[in-house]
């Protein structure tokens, strides 16, 4: 008979409290998404901003950002390497056959290094912005970098019902990085990627990620003055 697998000693650490325009845009969202998809129990470790910056976080991040993982004692930093790491333990998540996991692969190195660079490069203030249409009147070049980038996706999401042969991490990195438009009227012009957030953000575990994040911001938000 096969034993249990021992428990593993899995915590996120994110920010105690965040803005509310960056509520459910803080990366630790991708790392709570995917222990929720795999169903892997983690605890939560909470810093306050302003401490990411210090000696002690310092040595454990070393840009001093969040997410870390930590894992048995091993702490990792970069939410794409701390995805992939979860994946490796979850076949839901990382398929187990060479060509799914490679392609898998692939398709979070595109989130992360082709596909978040433009969107990343538009200002903060930008992406914070309420005024939807402003990015494209204002920072037309920039945008350009971005449309050439979303009509190529959303090509491949017209064959595809993920980015892979069926949902992966991957599409877990893709989902959060197209959020960061969300002040933008931008995804509103390709309804292929805006229905694919849809429907991945309609994934219990990523209901249930966002919900713990904000709901920690809430329960830690500043009295006011
Ligand atoms: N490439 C990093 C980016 C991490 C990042 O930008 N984290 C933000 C919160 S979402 C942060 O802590 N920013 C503070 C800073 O960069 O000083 C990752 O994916 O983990």
């Amino acid at each position: 008979m096969m034993e249990d697998a021992p428990m593993e000693d899995l915590s996120v650490c994110g920010y105690a409290w965040a803005p509310p325009f960056v509520h459910g845009l803080v990366r630790d969202l991708r790392v709570r998404w995917a222990l929720r998809e795999a169903e892997l129990p983690y605890n939560m470790n909470y810093i306050a901003f302003g401490e990411h910056k210090s000696p002690q976080f310092l040595a454990r991040h070393p840009f001093g950002q969040v997410p870390t993982f930590k894992m048995n004692g091993t702490e990792l930093f970069e939410s794409g390497a701390i995805v992939y790491a979860i994946g490796l333990r979850s076949e839901k998540l990382l398929p187990l056959d060479e060509e799914g996991r490679l392609r898998t692969i692939s398709w979070m190195f595109a989130a992360l290094n082709t596909v978040e660079p433009p969107i990343s490069a538009l200002p903060a203030q930008e992406l914070a912005n309420n005024d939807r249409g402003w990015a494209r009147l204002s920072l037309p070049d920039e945008v350009a970098v971005i449309d050439e980038r979303l009509s190529r996706l959303s090509d491949w999401l017209g064959q595809h019902e993920f980015l892979a042969d069926r949902f992966t991490c991957a599409d877990i990195l893709m989902t959060t990085v197209l959020r960061e438009l969300r002040s933008t009227d931008i995804l509103e012009g390709y309804p292929l990627l805006a229905a694919y957030v849809r429907k991945c953000e309609a994934r219990r575990a990523f209901k249930e990620a966002l919900d713990e994040q904000i709901g920690g911001y809430l329960l830690n938000a500043p009295l006011a003055a």
